[in-house]
């Protein structure tokens, strides 16, 4: 199991409440409650003994305090994303300068088009990087991914998604051989050596969990989750992100960790 030193995160702007959404129906976030919510994310990462880079809020791009979609750092290498999403795609070169202060010049990898690639559709299990080939994510985003990971010592596979954005929106690695999973991910063949941990339908967003150095941050409002990942003895911290969920984003798109 990898220890984490090191979280990147973006503060949100004022414009976060034009982020792409799928469920309009949940209102617009509320620019005040983000930020504060924001602060208490910052807060539990501090307390799971990582060191905290905070960059500044980029008003011209909505959805950039979702940094997880514009890069995989990897204890070998970091690859640096190109969103498929257009609105998106210019994020993953204002992360350049901030990644390069943590790797060398020949650790960093990019993804090029035609191929493109989110952050959100990776999963890291050990040496393993399960990529999601999703609306985001493209079949040559993939390939030009498992390569730059192969190049330095990583193995890929790619997981076709069928209903949700990303694919850690329905999947969290908890280390110790534990996976939270939701909806279509339930019955997927590649997970099937896992130990997984169900989650209920009523309770799908709180799929997207984190775990940091054996805490494990649960989004608040999801009692049924929370019990079991406590009863799978995990030291657990919940963080409200009722804002972020507004327009698609979760605990995990909040932040880089390595
Ligand atoms: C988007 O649609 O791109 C944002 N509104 C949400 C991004 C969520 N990121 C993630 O799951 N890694």
């Amino acid at each position: 199991m990898q220890l984490f030193h090191h979280v990147i995160v973006r503060r949100p702007g004022k414009s976060l409440s034009e982020g792409i959404t799928s469920a309009p129906e949940l209102g617009k976030p509320n620019y005040e409650k983000a930020l504060k919510q924001h602060d208490a994310y910052i807060e539990a990462l501090k307390q799971c003994g990582v060191e905290v880079t905070v960059l500044d809020a980029m008003e011209e791009f909505p959805d950039s305090c979702f940094v997880e979609d514009t890069a995989v750092v990897t204890k070998n290498c970091a690859i640096i994303s190109n969103p498929g999403a257009e609105s998106r795609r210019k994020e993953s070169s204002h992360m350049i300068e901030t990644i390069k202060k943590f790797y060398r010049e020949d650790q960093i990898e990019y993804i090029t088009a035609p191929g493109t690639m989110e952050g959100g559709d990776v999963m890291m299990v050990g040496n393993h990087f399960y990529i999601g080939l999703s609306a985001r994510t493209n079949e040559e985003g993939c390939r030009q991914f498992i390569a730059a990971l192969e190049k330095h010592g990583h193995t890929g596979s790619i997981v076709p998604l069928e209903k949700v954005l990303h694919l850690k929106t329905g999947l969290a690695y908890l280390e110790n051989n534990h996976l939270l999973v939701a909806g279509e991910f339930c019955q997927k063949e590649e997970f099937a050596s896992f130990d997984k941990i169900e989650i209920s339908a009523d309770e799908s967003y709180s799929a997207n969990c984190i775990w940091v150095n054996d805490t494990v941050l649960v989004p608040a409002g999801y009692p049924k989750t929370l019990a079991a990942i406590q009863a799978a003895g995990y030291r657990t911290i919940e963080v409200d992100t009722s804002e972020y969920r507004k327009i698609d984003g979760g605990l995990s798109c909040l932040s880089l960790r390595f």
